[in-house]
């Protein structure tokens, strides 16, 4: 046991966690294949996970343009609303708190994931050189084509009504997902915007579709219940900046000015190790936020009582460690051993490798 601050309450906004061990979002391809919508079983998952300070759900789609892998769920029709809803009521039931990720993928798409089989909507006409999974196998992701000006004021208002609809499935709140080389880190980043219009070109333009979401977001649930999630320094799906520090200190000098719930930022690359040279800079950028700072990637336990206790960070993410850890927040507190999780099955399918893992007392029992 241990009497580390990783374990004691902490509010953020309008949100109570319980302590500050949160479930990164982990995407999964289990939705049911007609509509995406969250399966019976994601309920089940989610609950087993309810002791999370906070669980923030996998990447979902905010509307149907903004999916890019097979049997990921939506937050767009009444089914996908009612399919969450039976997640947030098992998870409020074991008194958790959830939030559910909104997630525009823009290039990082396939015509085939696409409606009417077009090509995907994006900043600029360029392939982000990523690989997606269409439900059949592996495929590069297809040429996107150019946002028109008109266009954009529409997929803003998207995340609005996403929002909306988060909270009438019973979500605590939302995340916006601005990381990954996904729809909004593609307008924030030069390798991937190159529009002559107000929405590119300096760092304040590319900034703003990022600013205008999070304005429509706020206005639609309150910052109170919005949180948002950045990764500075990650090439993750073919994307790159001439110079991110300048980027995110603006990204993030701004975002202070809210008041959100929360600040979630991937330190490094996504899912890659951890080097010093990039936590230095991260901890560069950290220091520019006001608000409450999760931060996630690679983290140990060791790591994350440092970091908590330190007053680096206000909470950690945990993301894969989860998948076969449905209580980790007691294994972290009791110190004792994580099990590891099957990669063959992180990606679709059913129970198996999803809701199978037992808690250390099941397994020991
Ligand atoms: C793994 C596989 C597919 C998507 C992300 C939503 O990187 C994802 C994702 C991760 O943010």
């Amino acid at each position: 046991m241990t009497s580390s601050k990783l374990f004691t309450p902490v509010r953020f906004g309008a949100l109570e966690l319980a302590n500050r061990v949160v479930m990164a979002p982990l995407t999964r391809n289990r939705a049911e294949p007609d509509g995406n919508v969250p399966s019976a079983l994601a309920a089940t998952y989610y609950a087993q996970r309810a002791s999370a300070g906070l669980l923030i759900t996998e990447a979902s789609q905010i509307m149907p343009e903004g999916q890019g892998y097979a049997w990921t769920p939506g937050i767009h029709s009444d089914a996908q609303i009612a399919g969450w809803k039976k997640v947030t009521d098992a998870v409020h039931a074991k008194g958790g708190k959830i939030v559910l990720q909104m997630w525009h993928v823009g290039r990082v798409s396939h015509t085939s994931l696409q409606p009417g089989g077009v090509a995907p909507q994006a900043p600029s006409a360029i392939a982000a050189g990523s690989k997606t999974f269409d439900g059949t196998g592996f495929v590069d992701t297809s040429v996107p084509r150019a946002l028109e000006l008109d266009e954009i004021p529409g997929i803003v208002a998207q995340y609005a009504q996403a929002a909306k609809n988060a909270r009438a499935a019973g979500f605590d709140g939302v995340e916006i997902h601005a990381a990954n080389g996904y729809l909004i880190d593609q307008f924030l980043r030069d390798g991937a915007n190159k529009r002559t219009d107000a929405y590119g070109g300096s760092i304040e333009n590319r900034a703003r579709f990022l600013f205008e979401v999070v304005d429509a977001v706020v206005a639609a649930i309150g910052a109170d219940r919005t949180g948002i999630r950045l990764s500075p320094l990650s090439p993750s799906n073919g994307i790159s900046d001439s110079d991110p520090m300048a980027l995110f200190s603006h990204v993030i000098k701004g975002l202070n000015r809210y008041n959100l719930a929360f600040l979630h930022m991937v330190e490094g690359a996504t899912g890659g190790a951890r080097d010093a040279e990039t936590d230095a800079k991260m901890v560069t950028l950290r220091k520019l936020y006001n608000g409450n700072y999760i931060a996630n990637n690679g983290y140990t336990r060791a790591m994350a009582l440092e970091a908590v206790d330190s007053g680096a960070a206000d909470a950690v993410a945990f993301g894969r460690p989860f998948i076969a850890n449905p209580d980790l927040v007691a294994r972290l507190k009791a110190d004792a051993p994580l099990a590891e999780g099957n990669r063959a099955t992180y990606y679709g399918g059913g129970a198996e490798g999803y809701t199978d893992y037992p808690t250390l007392e099941d397994a020991t029992a």
